[in-house]
């Protein structure tokens, strides 16, 4: 590897020995040529749900992308996180977590969208729970076998195992049920053991100059980043049921005059009864979820936000292959 050619512009500068001429060739240089052996490919995050996969995607991208709560089946899309370095660009997925004995029109579209990303992978990253193993992660690993893609096993929430020296036995039985590539115990959330993943995934990528402009982070609009916030605020202060039987539509969005941003969202839900629980007593759940919302629209737009909140019902929109496709569940 040319390490000069690497070497960023400032470094450069501080070098007494470098004429303005050769800076001026090192700048253009650094902004047009890919590394010699630059690696770029796709990696899906591959797991049960509620293993921590879209905590994973955010905390690698150092940024909120994907939306995460403590209820399982909390992501419903593929989402693309693109984390460019100078020697890789690794086109992050985080996918639905892969569940059974569901048999809903919106269940299924989730199932095949992440088994989609896992088949169309470079590499896959297989999530799991530190020190838990069930029919469904070994499920998770059936396709990642039949893909026969490289793997490489990610084994999260190690923060929370307890005690610390069961670990060894747990990894150890995992990787005799396959031949990942590598194993790394880590915690997403509090970011311990994450800095080497990376570099893991960019190893199992083939050598490619980058597939998107280094600037390019996700391939999902600000739009749809939205619905999921206020998604995300729902589901955190509803119980039970509830959360997996709304969407959330974004059917306005314009500048104001005072330079605020103006967004009406609809929140369909499946049924009447649901209607009255969401809006709470005297419109008191649907402020709250407004207001937590609104916080985080302001930082995503980088400005005030005017946010209103409609609740509507459309029966059964989660069996409706005709409503799915409306709000944004493509069909596979
Ligand atoms: N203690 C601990 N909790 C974590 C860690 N990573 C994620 N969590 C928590 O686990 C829960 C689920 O996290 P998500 O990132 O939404 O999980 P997911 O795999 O994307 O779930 P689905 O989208 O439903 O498939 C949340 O409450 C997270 O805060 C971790 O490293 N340690
Ligand atoms: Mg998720």
């Amino acid at each position: 590897m040319n390490e000069d050619r690497r070497r960023g512009r400032g470094d450069a500068e501080a070098d007494p020995g470098v004429s303005p001429e050769a800076l001026e060739g090192a700048g253009r240089d650094d902004a047009t040529a890919v590394a010699p052996g630059h690696r770029a490919g796709f990696a899906a995050l591959v797991g049960r749900p509620n293993v921590g996969k879209s905590t994973l995607l955010n905390a690698l991208l150092e940024r909120k992308l994907s939306i995460v709560t403590p209820k399982p089946q909390t992501t419903r899309h593929r989402i693309l996180g693109i984390l460019s370095r100078p020697e890789y660009q690794i086109a992050i997925v985080d996918t639905p977590g892969i569940h059974d004995g569901h048999r809903r029109m919106l269940n299924q579209y989730m199932n095949r969208s992440a088994a989609a990303s896992l088949e169309d992978a470079d590499v896959v990253v297989f999530v799991v729970e530190a020190l838990r193993w069930t029919d469904e992660d070994e499920r998770v690993l059936d396709r990642i076998r039949r893909a026969g893609r490289p793997a490489v096993l990610v084994v999260n929430k190690v923060d929370r195992a307890r005690p610390k020296l069961r670990l060894l036995p747990y990894i150890e039985q995992l990787t005799q049920k396959h031949a990942f590539a590598e194993v790394l115990p880590l915690s997403a959330m509090k970011r311990d053991n994450l800095a080497r993943l990376p570099a893991v995934i960019a190893q199992q990528l083939p050598e490619s100059p980058p597939l998107f402009p280094p600037e390019q982070y996700t391939d999902r609009s600000e739009k749809f980043q939205a619905a999921e916030i206020i998604r995300e605020k729902l589901t955190l202060r509803l119980q039970e049921e509830l959360p997996y039987g709304l969407t959330v539509e974004i059917e306005r969005l314009a500048e104001l005059e005072d330079g605020r941003l103006e967004i009406h969202a609809v929140i369909w839900v499946e049924r009447p009864g649901q209607k009255a629980i969401v809006i709470g007593e005297g419109g008191a759940l649907l402020k709250e979820v407004g207001r937590a919302a609104r916080l985080d629209l302001n930082r995503l737009y980088g400005r005030r936000v005017h946010l209103e909140l409609w609740v509507k019902v459309k029966e059964n929109w989660a069996d409706s292959a005709q409503a799915l496709r409306s709000f944004g569940y493509e069909s596979l």
